[in-house]
């Protein structure tokens, strides 16, 4: 049975019987895909402490609690309404939003609300194999945190469409649980969401990276005309910042552990036979996670974007600061290939959002990379990671049909093939990874060797709180 005590929202849910009867049909679907194809091996005896959702209150919008993981309580919440909020860009700019879908913009908002829907279980399915191998309590409660979360932004999507796109609506969500990461016959929608997740070195980048694109794009959709998806993602975003904390200090976690390995054996060692995590395999996961992450953002050049933006469905990040909010006149200097040339071309700027959008991403992946380059300063060591060339490896745009190295100069076929395992993970990689990470560490407080203790733990318990318990 549905009812507001289980699940905790501000959108009225006790006095919407078309959203409750939508939601009884959804729900128990719901928690058998969670079962199925969430976390394997800790649904029924662990009890983990998580934070749920309670409210939207700035101060406050958080309740942490042991609970076993299928009966989090999923909530849907909206950002707190603007008052007199009026459409920030494309052709209606200035005009009220909207709290109803308009008929003409259905199928546009439908598929932009289902490619959003559908990221979110797909990343729980990835993940799905990981606690097994975990390198402590702490880092398997926050997978544990990230997954449930991302279940709550599916139940987010799916109270979209639910309240606002009826028959279709109720439809497309029992779709976002009927798609499956990486199924050969029901993919997930996007490349990314397909790429198995299988150690944590893959967890750490795709939360940092990959969530990135969830953060860039949620942004996008923050500002959209229709205010319940505006609200919706507003409210997403405050989880999302934990989803980029986990992979961020994971990362710097797993760099500070290399440079104690390295320092302590005189930096004369391969840092592998100390069982710590090598730089250059480091930098290769880097160049696989935000290459895949920079696909998500889309073609280059895309009528769809256009379109989106024209009629004010989806904008860029944090639109106030931008001073034109029609761009009907500007262009965009796009880097083009033609005919085997590299040169760059003046396209019409509404064209070119999904790349405006993939340039605000690239800057904040770049501060990232300048904070954990900041671990190699403070050891006094002048080792850097750094970002491949965005035309690196990339599977969609029109790059995709054309070879680069990290720094951007083009290769033939041939090269490629013959060096992409220096800058790309090689199955080696992988299973020198799997290797050290083949034994999960349980015990509170204890961590896996190529990784160094979080500075402090989660929300102001010590760093060896028992964070994942099994007794009742
Ligand atoms: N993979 O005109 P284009 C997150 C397709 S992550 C496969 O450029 P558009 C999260 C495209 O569908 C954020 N196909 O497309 C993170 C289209 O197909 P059709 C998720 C792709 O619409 C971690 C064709 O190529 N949110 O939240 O401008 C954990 C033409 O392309 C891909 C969103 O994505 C791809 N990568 O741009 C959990 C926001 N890219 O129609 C969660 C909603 C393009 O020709 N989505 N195609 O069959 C969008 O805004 C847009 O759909 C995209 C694509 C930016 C993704």
């Amino acid at each position: 049975m549905i009812s507001a005590e289980k699940i905790p929202n501000n959108v009225g849910l006790s006095s919407n019987k078309r959203l409750q009867r939508a939601l009884e049909h959804w729900q128990p679907q719901y928690i058998q895909w969670w079962k199925d194809m969430g976390p394997q091996g800790f649904q029924d005896y662990h009890q983990v402490y998580v934070r749920t959702a309670v409210s939207v209150d700035p101060s406050g919008w958080a309740h942490f609690e042991y609970v076993k993981l299928p009966e989090y309580r999923w909530g849907i919440f909206l950002a707190d309404p603007v008052h007199d909020r009026r459409i920030g860009f494309g052709d209606f700019f200035g005009q009220p939003v909207w709290q109803e879908v308009p008929g003409e913009f259905r199928n546009q908002l439908r598929r932009l609300i289902v490619t959003q829907g559908d990221t979110e279980p797909a990343s729980v399915e990835q993940q799905r194999w990981l606690g097994q191998r975990c390198p402590s309590m702490y880092d398997l409660r926050n997978l544990f945190q990230v997954n449930v979360e991302e279940g709550r932004h599916l139940w987010a999507m799916v109270y979209l469409l639910h309240s606002y796109f009826g028959r279709d609506g109720r439809d497309e969500a029992e779709e976002l649980l009927a798609r499956q990461s990486g199924n050969r016959d029901k993919p997930r929608i996007l490349d990314a969401f397909n790429e198995p997740i299988e150690n944590w070195l893959d967890f750490f980048m795709f939360t940092m990276f990959t969530d990135r694109d969830g953060k860039s794009q949620l942004l996008s959709l923050s500002e959209s005309s229709l205010d319940p998806l505006s609200r919706t993602t507003r409210f997403m975003l405050t989880e999302e910042a934990h989803h980029m904390f986990v992979g961020e200090t994971g990362i710097a976690r797993i760099i500070e552990r290399t440079c104690q390995l390295l320092q302590s054996a005189g930096f004369s060692e391969d840092v592998r036979k100390l069982g710590g995590i090598d730089l250059p395999t480091i930098q290769k996961f880097i160049n696989l996670w935000f290459s895949l992450s920079l696909d998500l953002h889309g073609n280059e050049i895309s009528t769809n974007a256009a379109s989106y933006f024209a009629n004010g469905l989806k904008g860029r990040a944090q639109e106030e600061k931008w001073d034109d909010h029609l761009v009907t006149e500007k262009h965009y200097d796009l880097e083009v290939a033609a005919d085997g040339r590299l040169e760059r071309k003046a396209i019409p700027m509404r064209t070119a959002m999904n790349e405006v959008l993939r340039d605000w991403y690239v800057g904040d992946c770049e501060a990232g990379v300048t904070r954990w380059n900041k671990i190699f300063e403070r050891h006094g060591m002048s080792e850097r990671l750094r970002l491949p060339d965005r035309k690196f490896n990339r599977g969609i745009g029109m790059f995709s049909s054309l070879h680069f190295d990290p720094n951007g100069a083009p290769l033939s076929e041939g090269e490629w093939q013959r060096r992409r395992n220096e800058w790309l993970p090689s199955p080696e990689d992988r299973e020198y990874l799997l290797s050290i990470m083949a034994r999960p560490v349980y015990e509170p407080g204890k961590f896996a060797n190529y990784i160094a203790p979080p500075l402090r733990g989660v929300n102001r318990m010590p760093v060896n709180f028992e964070y994942v318990r099994t007794e009742a």
